[in-house]
């Protein structure tokens, strides 16, 4: 049985790694592994309940020397996360943390601090795709007027989040490429994340529908890799 399901990751990694590495369009799904893969393993990678807790444990690279993962609220709650990751920092361990834009936008306040202390080494990875994406995945998706699922589950926002952490006083960069990103956390092991105190780098990911059509080509494409390696 192990000897089977040892088939079965390998040829679910083969996959991912095929579709995932070496990409420059960041789609949600190649974030998530990009934080995963890039941050240096004496770090905490902080996830945000919603999409970002559910794509790093669906498409990050299993990594032997991984930093420490940690969740304030598991699978829901968006509440907090910012100020978890602040919290994390503050004890001494560096941390980049993956969060949603609403997700970053309901805790806002938690870039609020004192003046003339230092600041942390927290890096906050924002997957801004105008709203809550995590909605797109439930059937109500297709069976309503685009119109009537954005007003009751969408929950559609349209805030500068670049803006709105400049606005903080935060370092913010806009970022648009996979490589990028990854030097930016530090995977070239020459600028380690820590080394930036409080930033935030805003990632524009693809709208809500296309996310989904994205998470399925993966599914599939897994799912037949799977098959085939057990049948054969
Ligand atoms: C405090 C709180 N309010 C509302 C919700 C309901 N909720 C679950 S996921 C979600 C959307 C989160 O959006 P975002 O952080 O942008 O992540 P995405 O779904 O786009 O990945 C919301 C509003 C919740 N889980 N917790
Ligand atoms: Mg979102």
């Amino acid at each position: 049985m192990a000897a089977r399901w040892a088939v079965a990751e390998a040829a679910a990694q083969r996959v991912l790694q095929d579709r995932l590495d070496d990409r420059s369009e960041l789609t949600e799904p190649v974030v998530a592994r990009t934080v995963l893969g890039a941050t240096p393993s004496d770090h905490a990678v902080v996830l945000a309940s919603s999409m970002p807790v559910r794509d790093v444990e669906w498409f990050s690279a299993p990594r032997r020397d991984h930093p420490v993962v940690l969740v304030n609220r598991g699978a829901n709650g968006i509440d907090g996360v910012v100020s978890t990751a602040m919290g994390v920092a503050m004890s001494g361990r560096p941390v980049v943390a993956l969060v949603g834009d609403l997700a970053f936008l309901h805790d806002l306040t938690a870039w609020v601090r004192p003046a003339g202390t230092g600041e942390p080494g927290c890096t906050v990875v924002v997957v801004d795709n105008g709203g809550g994406g995590i909605f797109s995945f439930l059937p109500q998706a297709g069976a309503l007027a685009p119109e009537t699922f954005a007003a009751l589950f969408a929950t559609p926002q349209a805030v500068d989040v670049a803006a709105a952490a400049r606005g903080l006083g935060v370092a913010t960069t806009e970022v648009s490429d996979a490589a990028h990103l990854a030097v930016l956390l530090g995977g070239s092991g020459d600028v380690p994340a820590a080394a930036h105190g409080l930033r935030v780098l805003v990632v524009r990911a693809p709208d809500h529908r296309a996310n989904v059509r994205i998470h399925g080509e993966l599914e599939a494409a897994v799912t037949e890799a799977v098959e085939h390696a057990l049948s054969s």
